[in-house]
């Protein structure tokens, strides 16, 4: 079994919209022989993305698994949307692999949301590997995209390529490690001399140096022999891959077909299999012998039937068999396990530890649940979920529909649950709140494609509101004694802004309000952040200390002094200066040169904040902060002003203070 996962890779592809991720996918099933067809993003026929808006759009939505095999290793592999509105979808990939690769456009080089999902993976320690892709197109230029890989990470780039041609002459690579060259016409790879020697050995040795410069083993080795061996060497950027202490870089272009079979190799040489890193419980060894846990990361309602997707992270699960939902207490029979395999399903009788499959009867679990053997319960770590900026009112547009519009709802949010459904109980209307404006655009899009007929509101952002100067001393009084068991809690506090959404210490000194109620108050003064007293908007960046208090030696209780923490921040919020707080988005527009003025001018006139702004020839690149609510419509407002030539890509950068019009 250990051979098993030590030839399993558990690896996602990363990077910023449109840098070629699905593409690189379709060709890595198409060269390991998953498929007999490549399809193609712009004729809606790739593997994975296989949603009809997908094919559609032409971006991706969902995060896909496939499985593929290639020189004797079973690769298991996750193609995830690089638009910022599905980000949640990507850290719920995240979650589960073992390593990564990181994608770049080849002329763009390192874009922001290549950055984010970098910061992301760096979050949860997933090794990576880059490929610059690409290199076909005009102007694409490997060293310039390495250069943004170390200024714009902060990380050591370790090229182990050399490009072979450029642009439309693109035609191959020469292997820095083997000394080996390769070219590709429209399918085959074939082996030819190493066209520059001499340029080989320099780019060798700025890799061997590089590598000596962070492995210490290497650099004994460097400085004795004054080189490295290619075993060593391999060993070396294996070993810095795992630690993250440099990353490898590749490079080629997928969609004419180049440089997949040594990415494929790199892939197998230097990414962890699921025994190179950390067990994710350290009770649970990672064997197949140990009992079952795994964890739910992506639900997809497939016209067949639910597809569960879970990693197994220890144990083996054997089709038939019952699992428990830890989180709910919930036993489910699992009636089939499958591995997506591009187009086709393969039937397993079992999985084990290590491995990424779906499984057929899991009716009721969550994504991001525990599942495990019932006889040995644990619960493996959620991942921190984004918070919905954006709401949209949502409502059948006839009445009879209504229940459809209800069964339609809870099916989006069982597979994307960064959407969230809830009733505003003043307009009776459903709301329905997400990421971005993109993202509640494809939930409302599949809505409708589901059969119901729906009506959509204008979108809204969420407002927040927070404190800019705080009261002290507050006392709040909570009694009531008329009759029975009755309810008694005194509590005084102090209010402060915060820089953190929520703080609560306690001060009280003597016992005076013992420990348990002082956590019912901290639990209170949460329920007061639901709403704020300036429109009812979540509150956020507070500090609560409870000074002092009073308890009754029969009426008090853990729920009164709940209530008093509640009421007695309500009153201190009321007292305290308020601000109202919008969300901004950093937003980087890449537009034609002679178009610089109307897309400055229009940024000001959303009252965005230019915060840097270059140019490279006939090209400017303007990143600003814009208010959301000023973002709507922004894509046709912009393809309109720049002849349809200019690109605009956004990251949530947080909240401001909003306008007084706004409160
Ligand atoms: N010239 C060139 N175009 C490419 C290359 N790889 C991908 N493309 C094109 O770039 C566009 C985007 O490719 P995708 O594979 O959809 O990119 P993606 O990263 O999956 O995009 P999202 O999933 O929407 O973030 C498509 O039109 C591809 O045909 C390449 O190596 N060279
Ligand atoms: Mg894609």
């Amino acid at each position: 079994m250990r051979t098993h996962l030590a030839k399993t890779r558990n690896i996602g592809i990363l990077a910023h919209v449109d840098a070629g991720k699905t593409t690189t996918t379709e060709r890595i099933l198409f060269r390991t022989g998953a498929t007999y067809k490549q399809g193609e993003v712009h004729d809606g026929t790739t593997v994975t993305d296989f949603d009809a808006q997908e094919r559609q759009r032409g971006i991706t939505i969902f995060a896909a698994a496939v499985s593929c095999t290639w020189d004797g290793h079973r690769i298991n592999l996750i193609d995830t949307p690089g638009h910022v509105d599905f980000s949640a979808e990507v850290e719920r990939s995240l979650r589960v692999l073992d390593g990564a690769v990181a994608v770049f456009d080849g002329v763009a080089g390192v874009e922001p949301q290549s950055e984010s999902v970098w910061r992301q993976a760096d979050l949860h320690g997933v090794p990576r590997i880059a490929f610059v892709n690409k290199l076909d197109r005009a102007c694409a230029d490997l060293d310039a995209a390495v250069g943004s890989i170390r200024t714009r990470l902060h990380v050591t780039p370790l090229v182990v390529q050399l490009p072979i041609g450029a642009e439309e002459q693109f035609t191959g690579v020469v292997d820095l490690v083997t000394r080996r060259a390769f070219t590709w016409d429209d399918q085959a790879m074939t082996e030819i001399e190493v066209p520059d020697a001499v340029e080989l050995d320099r780019r060798r040795r700025i890799l061997e140096e590089a590598v000596a410069g962070l492995h210490t083993g290497a650099l004994e080795e460097f400085v004795a022999d004054d080189g490295l061996e290619d075993t060593t060497l391999r060993a070396a950027l294996r070993e810095l891959t795992i630690s993250g202490a440099g990353v490898v870089v590749l490079c080629g272009s997928a969609y004419r077909n180049r440089g997949i079979e040594p990415l494929l190799d790199a892939v197998v040489a230097y990414l962890p299999s699921p025994l190179d890193v950390p067990p994710v419980h350290p009770e649970r060894p990672a064997t197949a012998d140990a009992p079952f846990a795994g964890l739910v990361f992506k639900v997809h309602a497939a016209t067949t039937g639910r597809l569960t997707y879970v990693r197994v992270y220890s144990g083996t699960i054997a089709k038939g068999a019952t699992v428990l939902d830890t989180g709910t207490g919930r036993t489910e029979r699992v009636s089939r396990i499958l591995h997506v395999q591009a187009d086709r399903h393969t039937e397993l009788d079992d999985a084990s530890a290590g491995d990424i499959v779906a499984v057929v009867g899991v009716k009721h679990a969550k994504v991001g649940a525990t599942l495990c053997a019932p006889d040995a319960p644990l619960v493996l770590e959620r991942t921190a979920t984004a918070e919905p900026v954006v709401s949209v009112a949502v409502e059948a547009r006839a009445a009879a529909d209504t229940d459809r519009l209800s069964v339609a709802l809870a099916r989006l949010v069982d597979e994307d649950p960064s959407l969230v459904v809830r009733g505003d109980p003043e307009t009776g209307q459903t709301v329905l709140s997400g990421l971005g404006e993109l993202h509640l655009e494809v939930a409302v899009e599949s809505l409708r494609r589901s059969g119901v007929p729906v009506t959509v509101g204008r979108p809204q952002v969420s407002y927040r509101e927070t404190v800019v100067a705080g009261v002290s001393g507050l006392l709040y009084r909570h009694v009531k004694q008329d009759g029975g068991s009755g309810q008694y809690a005194h509590v005084l506090i102090d209010v402060a802004p915060s820089d953190e959404p929520f703080v609560f210490g306690s001060t009280v000194v003597g016992g005076r309000v013992p420990k348990e109620y002082v956590k019912a108050v901290e639990a209170g003064c949460r329920d007061a952040l639901a709403e704020g007293p300036l429109g009812g908007h979540p509150v956020t960046g507070v500090h609560v200390t409870l000074v002092d208090g009073q308890t009754h030696s029969k009426d008090s209780s853990e729920p009164a002094f709940r209530t008093a923490g509640r009421l007695a921040l309500q009153q201190a919020l009321r007292q305290s200066g308020m601000a109202v707080l919008e969300p901004v988005a950093e937003v980087t527009v890449t537009a034609p040169d002679d178009a610089a003025g109307a897309v400055l001018g229009d940024l000001a006139a959303r009252r965005g904040r230019v915060t840097h702004s270059t140019t490279r020839p006939g090209t400017v690149v303007v990143t600003a902060t814009v208010p959301l609510a000023e973002l709507f419509g922004y894509a046709t407002r912009l393809r309109s002003r720049t002849q349809g030539r200019g690109t605009f890509t956004t990251r949530p950068a947080g909240y401001q203070p909003a306008p007084a019009s706004v409160a």
